[in-house]
């Protein structure tokens, strides 16, 4: 049977590379897909990657990844602070959960401190740039059962 990890991108994360490499890198999101799919594969697992800058977009890949994935990478962006229903679709698929965030939101503005996600996820890795993609599909390959 195909292993597989959702990979969820959310607002603007489109633009990556190509503004503000200042503050999240000058990779792009096909960078960021391309590395999570290696990682992944090397480990037995497929990888299904979304990005949109559509709330609802993004919880339908959720409900869709509950029967033919495993588990879920996802940078919510700034639905990470501001969004319920993001949080409630990835509770409810009850898949492990690995929150990713380029930069270390905690040294960042205060209203980057707090995530929805955050309480439901398995673990959250921030500030290690596109390689926290790769140390989390490293992580969720090692527990999952
Ligand atoms: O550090 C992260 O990965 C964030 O999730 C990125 C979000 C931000 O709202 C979160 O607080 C932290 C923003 C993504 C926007 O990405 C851009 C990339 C290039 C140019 C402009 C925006």
């Amino acid at each position: 049977m195909t292993r597989r990890i959702l990979l969820v991108n959310g607002p603007n994360l489109n633009l990556l590379g190509v503004r503000e490499p200042g503050v999240y890198g000058s990779d792009t999101l096909e960078d960021v897909v391309a590395l999570a799919t290696e990682t992944a594969a090397g480990l037995g697992f497929e990888v299904r990657a979304v990005q949109s800058n559509h709330e609802g977009v993004l919880i339908d890949a959720i409900h869709s990844a509950r029967t033919d994935c495993e588990a879920i990478v996802i940078n919510p962006g700034a639905f990470t602070h501001t969004s319920i229903a993001l949080r409630d679709a990835l509770a409810g698929v009850a898949l492990p959960v690995a929150e990713v965030h380029l930069s270390n939101v905690h040294a960042r503005e205060e209203f980057r401190h707090h995530s929805y996600v955050s309480p439901i996820a398995a673990f959250v890795i921030a500030g290690a740039g596109i390689q926290g993609y790769e140390f989390a599909v490293h992580r969720l390959a090692a527990i999952l059962p």
